[in-house]
């Protein structure tokens, strides 16, 4: 009788303590909502499009004829189709480049695909590709460039009405818009309906930037807005596709704007930086950003493709690579079997969890509360994080694998509602009897991979060596890379 009454005691006593831990507080900028559905994406993809697709150039001067503009098979079916199969889970279409061309019917330019002999001047790329990226369930964005070598009034006033009329046009007629890209490649030579000459413009004044920002927020408040600086998500300042092994959400954004780039800096971002603004790594599955049927070859391999994918995504930034559609529309051959077969090369990597059934032990739980146990690191979604006391920022954490196991990918999030908080981790290997470190890094953010050699060992420790704030980790995972034939590769 007394035994149970103490049982019971200690019970109601353990739930009216552990109710009182608190989670830790924020730590520096921190994500919004949109930012963080973005985070989720982690991988899509853009699709480079126009006049320069038929006159095998990357920027077009902004005097090519409208019936260029002609491709002979044109199916957004295919081209959703082969970004679906890679696992792409949104596409960015550049519904205008710097040459002013636009792929949806503007009523605000008669340099469009109404002119061209595109389906008789009656085709809307932009809808097409709208309407199969939502029937698919993948996002939709848009890229309207900026500079426009077409418009006889680019550099005036009057172009930003211009350029914004075109935004709202996007923004209302197309469904759910999940990304807008504003290019920062401004100003220069060009056709400026026929002026051909150099228009330079001050890139910090000339677009009057917050408010078409704000506009995009009016019409479409979950929309994503990229530029070099952000304000949502920033460029990785380079075209390789590669975030720097370092590589902070957060960035002082005052101190940028679009096409004023210091790619260093945007590489790695910046800390602890005034605003949550991670990176976007953008690259092309070819060496140009416009198709051109020399580069048939040199599309890039599913081990390539395999390498960026670590180097954006698992350095907390997000893949944005192009696949360009070919003259009749469709994406080319070696882009799709390329680009499937990594995926089936990736899914394979990530199809088990080796560290799934794991005993998982750590050196501090915040408030000994079940809440931010050490096992929150295995249970996957997101919503749950280990976490520790306010004064143990350099906590370990250990996975008892029960017997040896075999890996080479190492997978860490963090929890992201708590900002960045984790500056330098090591991972360790039991082996003979001790301790032996195999990995480090610094940042962790969104998502952290690690790849390297095969490591077999029975006791996996992650050690938290540098940190702002106590720690909150959403996710320790331990994969194996099949290892691969030569020939396949
Ligand atoms: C650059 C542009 O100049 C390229 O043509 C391409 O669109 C790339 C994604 O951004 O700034």
């Amino acid at each position: 009788m007394k035994i149970k009454f103490l049982l019971l005691a200690s019970l109601f006593f353990r739930a009216i303590t552990s109710s009182a831990v608190e989670p830790p507080q924020p730590y520096g900028p921190l994500p919004s909502e949109r930012q963080l559905a973005w985070h989720q994406l982690e991988f899509y993809g853009f699709i480079h499009f126009t006049v320069n697709t038929f006159t095998d150039k990357e920027w077009g001067y902004g005097d090519e004829a409208e019936s260029v503009f002609n491709p002979t098979d044109f199916s957004a079916e295919q081209i959703v189709q082969a970004a679906k199969a890679g696992g792409l889970k949104g596409l960015i279409v550049t519904a205008k480049h710097h040459d002013g061309f636009c792929l949806w019917p503007s009523q605000f330019t008669e340099h469009s695909v109404k002119k061209s002999p595109w389906k008789n001047g009656q085709g809307d790329f932009v809808r097409e590709m709208a309407d199969a990226c939502h029937a698919a369930g993948l996002k939709f964005g848009v890229y309207l460039s900026p500079w426009d070598r077409n418009s006889a009034v680019y550099g005036q006033p009057e172009y930003i009405t211009y350029y914004r009329n075109q935004l709202r046009e996007l923004l209302t007629k197309y469904g759910p818009i999940s990304e807008v890209w504003f290019d920062g490649a401004n100003g220069g030579d060009g056709f400026y309906a026929g002026a051909r000459e150099t228009r330079n413009i001050d890139r910090k004044t000339y677009y009057d930037w917050p408010n078409t920002w704000a506009l995009v927020r009016e019409l479409q408040p979950g929309a994503m807005m990229f530029s070099d600086g952000g304000p949502d998500v920033r460029w990785v300042g380079n075209e390789r596709g590669v975030a720097g092994e370092t590589c902070w959400a957060t960035l002082n954004r005052a101190e940028f704007s679009p096409g004023e780039a210091d790619s260093k800096r945007l590489n790695g971002g910046d800390r602890p930086g005034t605003d949550w603004i991670p990176a976007e790594c953008d690259v092309s599955i070819r060496p140009g950003w416009f198709y051109h049927a020399r580069e048939d070859a040199k599309v890039k391999t599913p081990d390539q493709l395999l390498d960026l994918y670590f180097k954006s995504v698992g350095r907390g930034a997000s893949f944005l690579l192009n696949l360009p559609p070919d003259r009749r529309g469709r994406i080319a051959d070696p882009d799709v079997k390329s680009l499937a077969e990594f995926r089936r090369r990736l899914d394979a990597i990530f199809a088990k969890n080796l560290a799934t059934s794991a005993k998982v032990t750590a050196s501090n739980v915040r408030g000994n509360d079940r809440k931010f146990a050490a096992k929150n690191v295995l249970a996957g979604a997101g919503k749950k994080y280990w976490s520790t006391d306010d004064a143990v920022k350099t906590p370990e954490l250990i996975l008892d694998l029960g017997k040896p196991k075999t890996f080479n990918v190492v997978s860490l999030r963090e929890f992201l509602p708590l900002g960045q908080r984790i500056e330098a981790f090591a991972l360790d290997q039991w082996q003979d009897g001790q301790w032996v470190q195999f990995a480090g890094g610094t940042s962790i953010g969104s998502h952290r991979l690690w790849r390297g050699d095969y490591v077999t060992t029975g006791k996996v420790r992650l050690r938290i060596t540098q940190a702002a704030a106590c720690p909150a980790l959403a996710e320790v995972g331990l994969y194996a890379e099949p290892v691969v034939k030569k020939e396949k590769l």
